[in-house]
Order: structure tokens, then C-alpha cells, then sequence
């Protein structure tokens, strides 16, 4: 009865110290990107390791709704055609909270697209490859006036 105890003790203490370090390896880092009605993020560079795990948290305290000023946090992989990118989120549409299906291989990660006071967030691993990749908001026509910037992998 006592060494019953003892193991099912010993197995609780190694779920507890593989749960505990597990959760520990799992931890993004945090970027929060703050939107504005001016139609620009406040945060345009963004430095990563190869593979890093990256949570952006992505707030618009603006107060206009998601149809007249949404917003959106898209990271495009390296090569995209952005311009062609953009083209085609104006076709997808409102409906498709402007991210083009024709795309889906191009995009890295993506949030929702929020209005006024919302907020949302992506947890993905930064590319492998080092290099530039571009992010954007694809509410049109926001990338255009300049509402994105650029993610280094180093
Ligand atoms: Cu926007």
C-alpha cells in the first residue's frame, strides 16, 4: 500500500514537472501593435529569431466599426507579390474580412479583422529562413498609405 502511494505520488510530481516545463517552452513572445483611425500600426520593424514563437496582439482603440475602419495584422511569406496581394483582398471583400483565398499559401499568420475597441491576437513561429517579410492590414486601402511594415528574421 505504501509503495502504491509513494509511485502514484512520484507520477504525480513528473506530470507537474513535464506540465511546468512545457508550458515554459511554449511561451510566445508578446508584440502588442497598437492601430489607429490614421490608419497606421505603431510598431513597423519587428526583429525575430529563426523559428521564434511570436504572439501579436493586435489593439484598435479607435471607435469607428470593423465595415468603415477595421483593421487586420498579416504577415506575407518572402516573395509575395504584394501589390498583387492587395489587389486581391479588395476583390475577396468585406465578407472575407479582406483576405484573399487565392492567397491562403502566401500568408504566414493573420488576425480577424476588428473595429473600434476590439482586440486579437495570432500566435505563430517566425520563418525558418532569415530575411524581410512584409506585414500588413489588408482593409483597403491601408497597406497603401502605409499601414504595414516589415518582420526581420536574424
Ligand atoms: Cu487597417
Amino acid at each position: 500500500m505504501k509503495s502504491k502511494l509513494l509511485s502514484l505520488l512520484c507520477i504525480t510530481a513528473g506530470l507537474l514537472a513535464a506540465g511546468a516545463s512545457s508550458a515554459r517552452a511554449a511561451e510566445p513572445r508578446v508584440i502588442t501593435i497598437t492601430t489607429s483611425d490614421a490608419m497606421k500600426f505603431d510598431v513597423t520593424a519587428i526583429t525575430a529569431a529563426p523559428g521564434e514563437e511570436l504572439k501579436v496582439v493586435l489593439v484598435n482603440p479607435g471607435s469607428m466599426p470593423k465595415l468603415a475602419m477595421g483593421h487586420n495584422w498579416v504577415l506575407l511569406k518572402a516573395g509575395t507579390d504584394v501589390t498583387a496581394f492587395s489587389n486581391a483582398a479588395v476583390s475577396a471583400g468585406a465578407a472575407a474580412d479582406y483576405l484573399p483565398a487565392d492567397f491562403k499559401a502566401s500568408i504566414i499568420a493573420s488576425t480577424k479583422l476588428i473595429g473600434g475597441g476590439e482586440k486579437t491576437e495570432v500566435t505563430f513561429k517566425a520563418p525558418a529562413e532569415k530575411g524581410d517579410y512584409v506585414f500588413l492590414c489588408t482593409f483597403p486601402p491601408h497597406a497603401m498609405i502605409g499601414m504595414k511594415g516589415t518582420l526581420t528574421v536574424k
